[in-house]
């Protein structure tokens, strides 16, 4: 059985490796078999342990390919970036670690900016998906959450992004690698990063949360597959130290690239980000009037695909369907779907534009994520996905259906939904997780991350029954967390402020 596998494997390879042959050197991605499974483990530990699996499978080459100068290490990916001739492509096809070698140069086309061409309403989608109704009665706005883009970069100064930025690198110029100020000149960036994390709390589903941004795309150019590869892996590791933990919980993706092949370039990577508790949301893609299906990474069966609502919870005209077939076996895509029709969010000119497609829908659920990451950080990847499909809101037919998914996103449902699936003793031991994520991305002496988590808390303290507190103080009383004690005291005077302020509002109504 395992030996038949094998030969699949090496029939695989043998295809899909001469599909990239080419007469001269060319920069090619050299795809390895991935081994090891490392769900569980801490990120620091996924890091090092695919950096060194990697230099591993590097060491296999023929020296004169491993010691060539110009090596891009996508360990996240399990592969190399590397300028191969063909007669060196067909060498390493024969070799058994590789399991697909394809041109780097592969373009993914820049997202379309779909400008509408007229501010017709308020930012609906808000609304729709109940945002603000969590931050208001549960006290939860992402606070605590960082959020990766990768996308056309963001306009720094725009007021309803001042300070949500934690980082920012280009990857249009990946040989350069020079630090800027954030930019966006396309529009695209700027206006999902708002519905992502606009802090005016008028187009921002998670205005608590902080931006990591990636850019990839220039007006009118498209993204090389190895700069994309780059950036994905970079969210893994921001700062280029594995021992901190600056990666972001979900990246949202407003991008991609056709759905309808078997091409498998950024699977690998998906991979990576689910074992290190990173949710790749994507857009479902726009072209469904063309008959496409749902674009990949989307379609992969272990990524998030999200379509494009109306007003009217109708799935819009271009957001393409599912199913999703791989490996002969279809998957219901996709995933769930969102507001993406005549949404208003930031101008990368400053102020205020509506622009339409599944690129709009896709941070909505972003921000969706980080909501729920600050009701429940303890979640993983799949759990997350779960709770958005189980709790968004049945359209189109009865059911999960090939057009919406499992729905239309509801923010209070599904955070109630994650608040529901934990106890205040656990939310407060992430405490330390978010004071270290809050050194890693706030500018000094802001803590407007854990001061604003920690309010969270305190609201969920106080909406407890006295049986519900009573169960949670003898708990959180043993953990031997010196946070809680202090959070369980400020709980119990929030508590008493409030039996004593109805006690009183009662005595002057009677
Ligand atoms: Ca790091
Ligand atoms: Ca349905």
């Amino acid at each position: 059985m395992k030996k038949q596998l094998l030969l699949t494997i090496a029939i695989f390879s043998l295809l899909t490796c001469f599909s990239a042959y080419a007469e001269n050197s060319e920069r090619v991605i050299v795809h390895f078999n991935s081994s090891k499974i490392l769900s569980g483990k801490s990120l620091p530990f996924i890091i090092r342990n695919l950096q060194s699996e990697l230099e591993d499978n590097i060491n296999t080459l023929p020296s004169e390919i491993r010691t060539r100068n110009q090596i891009n290490k996508l360990w996240a990916a399990r592969a190399i970036a590397i300028n191969l001739t063909s007669e060196e492509q067909k060498k390493l096809c024969r070799q058994s670690n590789v399991s697909q070698i394809e041109p780097a140069d592969t373009i993914i086309p820049s997202p379309e900016v779909k400008s509408d061409p007229e501010v017709v309403s308020s930012s609906w989608g808000l609304d729709k998906i109940n945002a603000s109704r969590v931050w208001n009665e549960l006290g939860i706005d992402g606070s605590g959450a960082v959020v990766g883009q990768i996308d056309s970069g963001v306009f720094y100064y725009h007021p309803e992004l001042e300070g949500q930025i934690s980082v920012f690198r280009d990857f249009t110029k990946i040989a350069t690698g020079e630090e800027k100020p954030a930019y966006d000149n396309t529009g695209h960036g700027t206006h999902t990063a708002g519905t992502i994390c606009g802090r005016r709390k008028s187009i921002g589903i998670a205005p608590g949360a902080r931006l990591v941004v990636a850019k990839l795309f220039d007006p009118n150019a498209g993204a090389p597959i190895e700069n994309m590869l780059s950036a994905m892996q970079w969210m893994l590791d921001p700062d280029g130290n594995p021992d901190t933990n600056d990666a972001p919980q979900v990246v949202n993706n407003s991008w991609s690239a056709n759905g309808n092949s078997t091409n498998k370039t950024f699977w690998e990577t998906i991979s990576t980000w689910n074992v290190a508790g990173i949710v790749g949301v994507f857009s479902a893609g726009n072209q469904a009037y063309l008959g496409n299906k749902v674009d990949i990474p989307g379609a992969y069966p272990h990524s998030f695909a999200i379509g494009a609502t109306d007003e009217n919870d109708k799935v819009t005209y271009f957001s393409q369907p599912g199913p999703a077939s791989w490996n002969n076996e279809l998957f219901l895509k996709p995933d769930v779907s969102a507001p993406g029709l005549n949404i208003i969010s930031s101008d990368f000119r400053g102020g205020y534009s509506s622009m339409s497609g599944t690129s709009m829908s896709a941070p909505h659920a972003s921000g969706l994520i980080a909501l729920i990451h600050q009701a429940n950080p303890n979640l993983s990847v799949s759990e997350i996905v779960d709770l958005c499909r189980k709790n968004s809101f049945d359209i189109e037919k009865a059911g999960p259906d090939n057009k919406s998914g499992y729905g239309r996103i509801d923010a209070m449902k599904t955070v109630k939904a994650a608040l529901a699936s934990t106890t205040l003793k656990d939310r407060i031991s992430a405490l330390p997780l978010i004071l270290e994520r809050e050194k890693l991305h706030s500018k000094t002496s802001d803590n407007r991350m854990s001061a604003s988590y920690i309010q969270s808390l305190l609201k969920h303290g106080a909406s407890l029954t006295q049986d519900e507190f009573a169960a949670e103080s003898a708990a959180i009383g043993n953990d031997g967390n010196p946070y809680s004690v202090k959070i369980l005291r400020k709980i119990n005077h929030v508590r008493l402020f409030n039996q004593m302020y109805n006690s009183l509002r009662q005595q002057s109504q009677n």
